[in-house]
């Protein structure tokens, strides 16, 4: 073997995640794209098809289905490289657990494409889908917990060998990122289990609709999360080692994936800021928990400028900015991930008003915040897998990215950043004259709301530039994908795409960052404090349940 391959197992493992994360990649841009048409007025679907349909599709399809397949293929293949080969226990269960998640997300499918669960991926009652569309949920949460749980069982091995010792960077942060998953799932969980599904079989007659939503973003603000975690771990660990240099700092790195675990989850209410039910109080203390898990990515931003500052100057990088110039634009997994983080700062600052209760007021359900969303997990998450794909994919299959291939993906990123500039600027735009999120185009018939599409940059017909540019791009990418996969010329031992992990020195790296214990007990104190009343208010006082609505 090569050294720093990994085992054929995990690399079967991972390819098998990849394949199915860029499948649904590919359904789900191709209704993105439907999508942007329709609002422009320029198509109609037929009749047996139904915006709403697509939308679920598209929003499930890349927001959960892509991300989570690409997030384990990923952390099977950096576990497996960092930590040694997976036992026989390990990679078996890993696979119970990716049959389980891909069952799961089959039946969600189906169910979609069957016109039988037209419910966006929020799912919020009192919309009823079928109800094995929610047991398809519970099948996917269930079987990427069997494969997070494979992987801490692999980490928990490696510390029991390795007393005393710092756990690679890359475990730590993938451990961090499973814990906090598999802490969040525990709200969308009880939701499926206890509401939804009773309730969609004719079990119980009403639904507790409040109390549904606010379990569902107990788990939708992690989720964010658990998307931008891994992308945060290319950018600490995978960056600097293209750069040629170490990471920043190893403690300030584990500190703000510590940060994760106690603030990501007691901030669900910052979602949830114009509903009734929740007193004014318990969203004030959720949204300055919010203002606290700010705090780590400022200090990514911080640790990522200096990584840059300081190996752009170890090149020879004179004055102020000379730096910049030395870093290594034409290596594609470089800039893929430098944009991705150039794209995150307008898309942190946009979720920083999102969490102005005052503001909220002004962007809450307008297309404002699907141009947040596709600036934080559409470009910045995103991106950042497809600079990992570039080499990741040759990694797994023994080939090699091409000269020509590389220009290709070069054409990729570009026009994926044009396309997403250009749409997500009209959906902010847009969103703050008062356009709507949640609807196909409504016509407009008022003639003030009609004045809003009169911009430049403020019209659908942006908006749907942007998309069918985005989708050319996501093409381009699939076509990558299968070279690289399948069909490039195969690399000799010189020539094998490594696995690139920075090194990074613990000499003053404090113990108590790798004290799970610790961190795990805080962060259910905080939930405690942020839920325990408002979710006792919430059964205490319910109104009677609803019944079920099926606008399809
Ligand atoms: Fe958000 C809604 C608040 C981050 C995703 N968000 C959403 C929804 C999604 C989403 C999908 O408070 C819609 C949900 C739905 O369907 O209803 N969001 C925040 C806040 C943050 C944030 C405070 N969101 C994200 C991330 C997402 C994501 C990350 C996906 C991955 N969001 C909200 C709120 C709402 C919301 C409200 C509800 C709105 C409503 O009313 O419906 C923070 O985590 C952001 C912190 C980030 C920063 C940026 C740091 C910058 C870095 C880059 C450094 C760059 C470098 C490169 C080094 C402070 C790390 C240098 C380059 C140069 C060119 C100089």
């Amino acid at each position: 073997m090569i050294v720093g391959q990994i085992a054929k197992g995990e690399r079967k493992l991972a390819l098998a995640n990849l394949g199915f994360a860029y499948a649904a990649f590919l359904i789900g841009t191709l209704c993105g794209l439907l999508q942007v048409f329709i609002r422009n007025d320029a198509l109609t679907l037929p009749g047996w098809l139904d915006y709403y349909q697509v939308l679920t599709a598209h929003g499930l399809l890349l927001a959960i289905v892509f991300t989570t397949f690409f997030i384990f293929a990923f952390f099977q293949a950096g576990m497996s490289r960092t930590l040694g080969s997976f036992g026989r226990k390990v990679l078996l269960w890993n696979w119970i657990g990716f049959i389980v998640t891909s069952l799961g997300t089959l039946l969600v499918v189906t169910m979609v494409i069957g016109g039988q669960a037209s419910v966006l991926y929020t799912f919020y009652a009192p919309l009823q889908a079928h109800g094995l569309f929610y047991v398809g949920l519970a099948l996917f949460v269930i079987g990427t917990w069997i494969q997070g749980f494979a992987l801490i069982g692999h980490y928990r091995v490696w510390r029991k060998q390795h007393k005393g010792e710092f756990s690679p960077l890359f475990a730590f942060m993938t451990v961090a990122t499973l814990i906090m998953w598999i802490i969040a799932c525990l709200g969308v969980v009880a939701a499926v289990l206890f509401q939804f599904i009773p309730w969609a079989f004719g079990w119980v007659e009403g639904i507790n609709v409040e109390l549904s939503r606010s379990l569902f973003w107990y788990f939708g603000h992690p989720l964010v999360y658990f998307w931008l975690l891994p992308a945060y771990m290319a950018w600490y660990v995978i960056v600097p080692k293209i750069l040629g240099t170490k990471v920043f700092s190893d403690s300030l790195a584990r500190l703000s994936f510590v940060l994760f675990i106690l603030f990501s989850i007691p901030v669900g209410f910052h979602h949830q800021l114009t509903e009734p039910g929740i007193a004014s109080f318990w969203k004030f203390l959720q949204t300055v928990l919010t203002f606290m898990v700010i705090i780590p990515s400022l200090m990514t931003a911080f640790s990522m400028f200096a990584t840059f500052e300081l190996r752009g100057r170890e090149l020879g990088g004179k004055g102020l900015f000379g730096w910049f110039r030395k870093l290594p634009w034409k290596d594609v997994r470089f800039t893929s991930i430098f944009i991705a983080m150039a794209f995150f700062i307008p898309g942190g600052a946009g979720g920083i008003i999102n969490a102005s209760f005052q503001m909220n007021e002004v962007i809450h359900n307008t297309l404002w915040v699907v141009g947040h969303f596709h600036i934080t997990v559409g470009t910045p998450v995103a991106m950042t897998f497809f600079g990992l794909t570039f080499w990741l994919i040759p990694y797994l299959s023994g080939r090699r990215l091409t000269k020509a291939l590389q220009k290709l993906a070069f054409i990729q990123i570009i026009s994926w950043s044009v396309g997403m500039l250009l749409m997500s600027t009209a959906q902010h735009v847009l969103g703050l004259m008062g356009a709507p999120r949640r609807t196909a185009y409504t016509g407009y018939a008022h003639d003030d709301a009609l004045a809003w599409f009169d911009g430049v940059l403020s019209n659908h017909v942006t908006m749907a530039v942007g998309g069918a540019i985005l989708f050319l791009s996501a093409s381009l990418l699939i076509y990558i994908v299968i070279q690289l996969w399948w069909i490039a010329p195969k690399a000799d031992v010189h020539q094998a795409e490594t696995f690139p992990i920075a090194s990074s020195d613990v000499s003053a790296t404090p113990g108590f960052l790798e004290n799970w214990k610790l961190w795990v007990g805080i962060a259910f104190v905080l939930i405690a404090i942020a839920y325990t009343i408002p979710l006792a208010d919430l059964i205490q006082h319910a109104p009677p349940g609803s019944g079920r609505f099926q606008t399809w």
